[in-house]
């Protein structure tokens, strides 16, 4: 017979596992976390998530789901009445809510590779898609905030909010390695203030990926990107 419950199969620093992990604790739902190591696939990983081979999974009663944001929408399906609603119940707000999840979830995480990975004039592209997304971001959330992200809290947070607070959050990192400002409170106020009330609540600061260790993963990233070892 499957195993009760849920069990969510990550990586420490992987902003698509830490939504999972976000979401659940949004809900109050218990989990069970496994740290996939994925130089060294396992063979029951390869069996959960056969066609992607990424994490996160979440495994519930046994039976596995694949992709972030399918795992966020499975959350909200299956524990509607539980725990505050992630999602609004006007089907055009809900429209709404899932173009900007899909634009913060499709238009920063690879375009920060590439900074962090990447010089000169592929870096340069990849900075100016940041901030040119940011623009075009701060203006989006607008119609969520029109009276500024003061009443965000743990018990209001809705699924954009825990996309964005896994992708945003932990930008501080990727700044310091590279001495540059990502989100900067005079050229995208709102997108500032949002990501700042999302780093001061306690969800947050327990699923956001500690900043020493992170500087120090981009750091090892962006040093053997940039020089790799000789063979
Ligand atoms: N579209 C996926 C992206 C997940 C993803 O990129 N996971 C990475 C870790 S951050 C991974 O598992 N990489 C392993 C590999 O590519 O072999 C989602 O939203 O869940």
């Amino acid at each position: 017979m499957a195993a009760a419950g849920s069990v969510v199969h990550g990586m420490w620093a992987s902003p698509f596992s830490k939504r999972v992990e976000l979401a659940l604790k949004v809900k109050g739902i218990p989990y069970e976390y496994v740290e996939e190591d994925l130089k060294n696939k396992r063979q029951y990983f390869l069996q959960i998530n056969p066609v992607y081979k990424k994490i996160p999974v979440l495994v519930h009663n046994g039976k596995p789901i694949c992709e972030s944001l399918i795992i966020l929408e499975y959350i909200e399906d299956t524990w509607k009445n539980t725990g505050p609603k992630l999602l609004p119940d006007d089907s055009y707000e809900r429209a709404q809510v899932r173009f900007w999840i899909d634009f913060v979830h499709s238009k920063f995480s690879d375009n920060v590779m590439q900074a962090i990975t990447k010089d000169g004039e592929m870096q340069e592209k990849a900075i100016s898609n940041i901030h040119e997304q940011m623009k075009i971001l701060d203006e989006g959330l607008k119609r969520f905030y029109p009276n500024g992200t003061s009443g965000i809290s743990n018990e209001t947070l809705g699924l954009l909010d825990i996309v964005g607070g896994s992708v945003f959050c932990p930008f501080k990192a990727s700044e310091q390695v590279l001495g540059l400002k990502f989100i900067d409170p005079e050229k995208t106020p709102l997108v500032y203030s949002w990501v700042e009330t999302l780093r001061g609540l306690s969800l947050l600061k327990e699923t956001t990926p500690p900043h020493d260790k992170q500087v120090q993963i981009i750091t090892y990233f962006r040093q053997i990107s940039i020089n790799p070892p000789s063979a």
